[in-house]
């Protein structure tokens, strides 16, 4: 008689390599865990996510059954790829860097009965994991997630949170949207108004039509205690936080708090009430990039992320088109006309940072007006992810239609309030191909990876936050670290990962 096919893993994501073998393992109040040098990140990492539910003490021992080791040699693991094996008496979890281990970490906890992700006790359940073998590589390096905290503020503890779901998911960058025309989150010692004034809006809009407000203020920014802790707490779970100020555009809350940085002399704004796009640009005279350069050294010192995202996303030239300011500067650059303004403001910005050993990321269309150095962030259409890695710029793909997940994910009038649009569902998402298609083998290796977007005008709360999040996010993060998976492979994995989801109290949509 043949062996029965052993069951699939159901892993999100998905591992590179894994077999099932027949048996299990079992954590009790007497397993032990032999650490390797290195490790110790790890094996504090298992013990606190794996105590609230299990309450198993995991204590760091000689003869460990649960053995967790970094060996330089594994380079076919990369930085952060590992390798398990559970067998009926031990696990065995190898890395080549921590960060492969931290990876590792989060799979033996999705390899255990779903309520291991319970925040509270959970008693009468047996802590076993089924014997395996996996050899796990990403195959893409930027897997995003991007929160606007300027539409909406969450308090920091919820970012936690948030970062605790991306880390479950191997997702690593948490992209923080910080600034917008409708509020500024992140202090800088220099320009305190930009949090005094600029964190506050005297109301938000209601409903799609842009018409009706709700006339309560909102308002809120971290602290750089706040941030700088976010980081820690990120990298300790293998994310890294890349901040982004964005310029030369929505920056209408910058201007709210210093009107000198715009287009017209003598004019106050309000931190804009409305969502869209906003004519209200940054000039272009010397004080803002004095400004930009004293904004981005306090983002360097507070972030270490080798990425900076500066926007330059819609920027319209309504006003350089009519400030003489603008005028001189562009005789002066020697531009074809103030539409110029756009790729020469943020390659001078981008220089600056590339002069501060940080790689400039911006929102942009195919890069065409951006120096090579810069990493193109590709949103409006898949062309331009194409374009701008033929061109060789580093592109990150969050096409819009299959990674902005503040768009409802199915039509009708059940949904909560979503982006007016079109509907991204689930399988939109999980077909979504960082490489754009046609692009060749040069091309496909300046694809950094893919990114979700979840921008909040719409999205008020965590629990409304979540909704829209999960379960896309988890479509994203299979594409991102696998690469095609078949559909009816993913609905079933994922179909054993909701209640890990539901574990973790996630208000995710159905
Ligand atoms: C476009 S994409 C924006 C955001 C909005 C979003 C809404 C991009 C870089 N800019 O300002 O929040 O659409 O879906």
């Amino acid at each position: 008689m043949p062996a029965p096919t052993p069951p699939a893993l159901p892993l999100v994501p998905r591992p590179t390599r894994a077999h099932a073998r027949g048996g299990r393992f079992t954590l009790d109040a007497g397993t032990g865990v032999r650490v390797g040098d290195g490790a110790e990140p790890a094996a504090r990492m298992l013990r606190e996510l794996l105590a609230p539910a299990t309450g198993l003490p995991l204590p760091p021992a000689e003869d460990g059954a649960v053995v967790l080791t970094l060996d330089p040699a594994l380079t076919g693991l990369g930085d952060e790829g590992y390798g398990l094996t559970v067998g009926p008496r031990s696990v065995l979890l190898r890395a080549a860097q921590p960060t492969g281990l931290l990876h590792g970490v989060q799979t033996i906890r999705q390899l255990l009965p779903s309520e291991a992700l319970s925040g509270a006790p959970r008693a009468g359940v047996r802590w076993s994991l089924p014997c395996a073998e996996i050899t796990d590589v990403p195959r893409h390096h930027w897997r995003g997630a991007m929160l606007d905290v300027a539409r909406h503020f969450q308090p920091v503890e919820y970012l936690r949170r948030y970062v605790d779901l991306l880390a479950l998911h191997k997702i690593n960058v948490f992209h923080l949207h910080l600034t917008d025309d409708q509020g500024w989150r992140m202090p800088v010692p220099a320009y305190p108004k930009l949090t005094e004034i600029g964190g506050h809006r005297s109301r938000s809009p209601v409903g799609a039509e842009g018409d009706a407000y709700d006339d309560v203020p909102h308002g809120g920014a971290y602290t750089r205690a706040e941030l700088t802790g976010l980081v820690a707490y990120a990298a300790a779970r293998g994310v890294t936080v890349v901040p982004e100020i964005e310029m030369p555009g929505h920056a209408r809350a910058a201007l709210a708090a210093y009107p000198h940085l715009g287009n017209r002399p003598g004019r106050t704004l309000d931190v804009w009430t409305r969502w869209g796009v906003c004519d209200t640009v940054l000039g272009v005279h010397d004080e803002v990039f004095d400004f930009c350069r004293t904004v981005l050294d306090e983002v360097m010192d507070v972030f270490p992320s080798p990425s900076i995202h500066i926007g330059g996303d819609e920027v319209p030239v309504t006003e350089w088109a009519t400030s003489p300011e603008a005028a001189a500067r562009v005789r002066e650059a020697g531009l074809e006309g103030p539409g110029a303004l756009h790729g020469w403001f943020l390659s001078r910005v981008g220089a600056f940072l590339i002069r501060n050993g940080r790689r400039p990321v911006a929102w942009a269309e195919t890069g065409a007006d951006l120096p090579d150095h810069f990493a193109v962030m590709a949103w409006r259409d898949p062309a331009h992810a194409l374009a701008a890695a033929r061109r060789g710029l580093d592109v990150i793909n969050a096409d819009h239609r299959r990674t902005y997940l503040d768009h409802p994910q199915r039509g009708g009038a059940q949904e909560l309030p979503a982006q007016p649009g079109a509907v991204v569902t689930l399988r939109d998402v999980h077909a979504h191909d960082p490489v754009p298609e046609g692009a060749s083998p040069e091309a496909a290796a300046h694809v950094l990876g893919a990114q979700a977007q979840v921008w909040t005008e719409y999205a008020t709360t965590p629990a409304r936050l979540e909704y829209l999040t999960y379960p896309r996010l988890c479509a994203l993060a299979d594409r991102a670290w696998s690469g095609p998976t078949p559909w009816r492979d993913f609905r079933s994995r994922l179909d054993r990962h909701l209640p890990r989801l539901d574990a973790l109290g996630v208000p995710r949509h159905p």
